[in-house]
């Protein structure tokens, strides 16, 4: 039974830790940590776990802890994913990798110099079922050669500090990994444009927002990122190839019939529509792990190239420019995507 230890027990670690201890097989939490105690333990206590640190760092040097999560502010990413590889023990860090794409690329680096594949990035959509089916045929050619993606990712609402540039860095930004996965290429260039702002949104936010990415091999995504959409948490991908189109669908399990009209019920929380995604991710974790295989899902380099075209987009959504993306040479820092 794999021991996990839990950075952070805000909404990501208390819903990491929930799904490890609830359905989860092969592992169990053995500590929780957060600068908060009562944070710790509420959390620690809702699981039956004993051991709480308020440092992350002890909680990795812990020798029940055979594996991490790290779900605390992003700004700690950086340090406790580079311990942990320090201490050799795999970790999920919960997206982003890192507050910079230059702070993220000296986690591939020092992954690199281990020589093995220690860090996956908890971009879950890779996890999502309808994700997964819809790059299998993708994949498959089901669609010919793909030409253009289309995203909406649309929140409800999100909480009052939200800036305009965290449209981007933290919610666009899994679009950023969810095309370069589907599309197996990376992003070259990014160009911000920005209608007027909903009467939703406070003053000065800049909501909704409409991202062009171009691809390395000349492909064009679209992303709609709007966090004040109020009717529900929807996500749309459409994928446009030259024999046709394939389109993520809701996962909505039931169509309501009546009065004349048909209802598909929307998620209000991603949480709620990404369930799945985070226990698949998990799981998929887990048994990588136990089974002694690479670590799965979003890796440090897919964290550094995200971080990258993030700021690419940030810096378009201040200038108004198209800018090119500057990452460096996977063949000079790392070979696992
Ligand atoms: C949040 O941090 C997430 O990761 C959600 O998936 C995203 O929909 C939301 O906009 C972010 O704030």
């Amino acid at each position: 039974m794999l021991g996990v230890g839990i950075i952070g027990a805000g909404l990501m670690g208390t819903t990491h830790a929930r799904i490890l201890g609830a359905a989860v097989s092969g592992a169990e939490v053995v500590a929780v940590s957060d600068a908060l105690r009562e944070s710790a333990e509420r959390v620690a206590a809702e699981v039956g776990v004993e051991t709480i640190y308020a440092d992350g760092l002890e909680l990795i040097a812990d020798p029940r802890v055979d594996a991490v999560v790290i779900a605390s502010p992003a700004v700690t990413h950086e340090p406790f994913t580079l311990a942990c590889l320090e201490a050799g023990k795999p970790v999920l860090c919960e997206k982003p990798l890192a507050i910079s794409a230059a702070a993220s690329l000296r986690i591939v680096e020092a992954e690199a110099a281990l020589g093995r594949r220690l860090v996956t990035v908890g971009f879950m959509r890779r996890f999502d079922p309808g994700y997964v089916d819809l790059k299998a045929q993708l994949d498959a050619g089901a669609v010919g050669r793909p030409l253009l993606v289309h995203c909406a990712h649309r929140n409800p609402h999100v909480h009052p500090h939200f800036d305009s540039a965290m449209i981007i860095t933290d919610t666009a930004v899994h679009e950023i990994d969810i095309t370069r996965w589907l599309l197996d290429q990376e992003i070259v260039r990014a160009t911000v444009f920005t209608p007027r702002p909903t009467s939703e949104a406070p003053a000065g936010l800049r909501d909704p927002q409409l991202i062009i990415f171009e691809t390395e091999d000349g492909l064009l995504v679209d992303v709609e990122a709007f966090v004040n959409a109020r009717y529900g948490y929807d996500i749309r991908c459409e994928v446009v190839g030259e024999a046709g189109t394939i389109e993520l669908l809701s996962p909505s399990t039931v169509a309501l019939r009546s009065a004349n009209a048909e209802a598909l019920a929307i998620p209000r929380t991603f949480p709620e529509r990404f369930g799945v995604a985070y226990l698949h991710e998990l799981q998929s974790w887990i048994a990588a792990i136990e089974r002694g295989e690479e670590a799965p899902g979003a890796s440090a380099w897919d964290g550094y190239a995200a971080a990258a075209v993030s700021e690419a987009a940030v810096e378009s959504l201040e200038t108004g420019r198209p800018v090119d993306v500057t990452l460096g040479t996977r063949a000079a820092t790392i070979a696992a995507r």
